[in-house]
């Protein structure tokens, strides 16, 4: 056997290209994948005459390596992550390197980052976005993990790495599970620009009575402008692809979205860290609601919808919804990296923020010209507190933001759900005010439960309670957090 300066486990969809890639750019790998025939046939088939061995044992695997061993696992996430790095630890010295490019849980990466660095060993836990295309000629790495690992994988990484402007879609993103937190939020953040277009798809074809042929064509010139995105491109080409019978395919899928746990995730943490990340986390609801199909039948006969009651001008309420898209889609970049900033501060990793935008620049499915302008943001002003600050995206929202009106009212007299557009202008309208309702929610807290409150002609930090009924004592709350 050569000596390889890779080996990867795992040849499903995404090793398998990544394999490939690699080699096409000049380095040695050695594979394996616990069932061998599925190797064999990799070998003899799109592998064949490239740098690329097999290995029948982990044993082979490990003395095919130079030295630090680099093994990348791109297996299912979860146990078997566990279960393979059970069987290498013995195998390796001390400096060698496992990275982990499944869709790992970053709490998972951190806990493997800690008990490997006992044993001596580095461990990388990286997002890989961009499914098998990006895997093939370029997909966005995010690595986290082991910082004394990163020099001896960046260049392979970043030589098979997307590229934008000139710069690899792959910088180191900080330690423990960092790397793995940053995919989770981008895949978040993709559940939220998925739903924001089929919400803006279904008020055209149901507000307007666009055919998916018109549609098509809308998508493919918002293409042309700011929305500019891969997942634009390819909802355009969607809406024009046909079924065997000349009809738009599209209105043959059953409307039941499926997900497989990254937005679940994404929300689960904002929850847990107490930011309003309110666009994913209504993206995933919804997705939750359209799989109760059932149900959905049997409520729709109790409850058929209104008609449209409005007439509209097809092409004043385009520019609105595209308007209500666009600053949507501002909002929920803007929640999402409010989420990413909290994790930062609460498990103390240094995150780049700019670095992560260049990240998702390219290669991955939610690479956009608008990840160009989040960049160009925090490469102005490094300690941007919030992407709503930054004077690009404050002109955009005040320029949407009377469209965007229009398109929510649009959907609600025409009682279709746009639950990402219209909560992320309630999310606007709370953030931007100087006063919301939570006065009387101190108040009701007091009151049953002596919680206690702040006075707004008091300092901050001073806690007042009343006796609401003029029956209860003096004692307040101390059992809960304020
Ligand atoms: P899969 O997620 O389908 O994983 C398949 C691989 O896991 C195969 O090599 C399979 O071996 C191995 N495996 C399984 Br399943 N159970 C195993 C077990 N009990 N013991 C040992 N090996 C086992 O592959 P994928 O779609 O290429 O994704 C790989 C990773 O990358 C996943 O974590 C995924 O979430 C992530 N990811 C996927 C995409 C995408 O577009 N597909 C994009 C980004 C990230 P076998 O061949 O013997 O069954």
């Amino acid at each position: 056997m050569f000596q390889a300066d890779m080996a990867l486990i795992g040849l499903a969809v995404m090793g398998q290209n990544l394999v490939l890639n690699m080699a096409d750019h000049g380095f040695k790998v050695t594979v394996y994948n616990r069932s061998f025939d599925k190797t064999q046939t990799f070998i003899d088939g799109s592998a064949k005459g490239k740098s690329i061995q097999a290995a029948e044992t982990l044993t082979d695997l490990v003395n095919s390596l130079s030295k630090p061993r680099k093994i990348m696992l791109m297996v299912k996430a979860g146990s078997v992550v566990d279960d393979f790095i059970d069987q290498l630890t013995p195998l390796l010295d001390a400096g060698d390197i496992i990275i982990d490019g499944g869709n790992s849980l970053y709490t998972d990466s951190t806990r493997r980052t800690r008990e490997l660095g006992n044993k001596g060993l580095y461990f990388i836990g990286t997002g890989v976005s961009g499914g098998e295309e990006g895997a093939r000629f370029g997909p966005s790495i995010m690595p986290g993990g082991h910082p004394e690992a990163w020099p001896f994988v960046k260049p392979i990484f970043q030589a098979i790495a997307a590229q934008s402007d000139g710069d690899a879609c792959c910088e180191w993103v900080g330690p423990e599970g960092a790397g793995h937190y940053v995919k989770m939020v981008h895949n978040g953040i993709e559940y939220g620009d998925m739903q924001l277009i089929s919400e803006a798809y279904q008020l055209m074809r149901e507000g307007l009575g666009m055919s998916a042929d018109e549609c098509h064509e809308v998508f493919k010139e918002w293409n042309r402008g700011v929305l500019d995105s891969y997942l634009i491109e390819i909802t355009a080409d969607i809406l024009s692809f046909k079924d065997t019978d000349g009809e738009p395919l599209v209105d043959k899928i059953l409307d039941a979205a499926g997900q497989k746990g990254t937005g679940k995730w994404t929300g689960i943490s904002s929850l847990e860290m107490g930011i309003p990340l309110t666009l994913i986390t209504e993206s995933v609801y919804a997705r939750c609601l359209s799989a109760l199909k059932n149900e959905r039948l049997q409520a729709a006969k109790i409850y058929p919808r209104t008609l449209p009651t409005v007439e509209v001008e097809r092409e004043v309420m385009l520019q609105a919804i595209h308007d209500g898209l666009y600053a949507a889609k501002i909002i929920s970049y803007t929640q999402g990296y409010m989420l990413m900033a909290q994790a930062a501060s609460e498990f103390k990793w240094p995150l780049n923020y700019g670095g992560i935008a260049l990240m998702w620049r390219g290669g991955c499915i939610i690479r956009s010209r608008f990840l160009g302008e989040i960049k160009s943001a925090f490469d102005k002003q490094l300690d941007l507190a919030n992407l709503l600050q930054a004077p690009f995206f404050e002109q955009a929202i005040k320029e949407a933001e009377s469209n965007w009106r229009h398109a929510v009212i649009f959907g609600v007299q025409n009682s279709i759900p746009t639950p990402a557009l219209s909560s992320a202008l309630a999310f606007f309208d709370g953030y931007r005010s100087e006063q919301v309702s939570a006065n009387l929610i101190q108040a009701q807290r007091d009151y049953f439960g002596a919680h206690t409150y702040e006075r707004v002609d008091r300092p901050r930090g001073e806690w007042f309670h009343t006796d609401w009924v003029g029956s209860g004592g003096n004692i307040r709350s101390s059992t809960y957090e304020v």
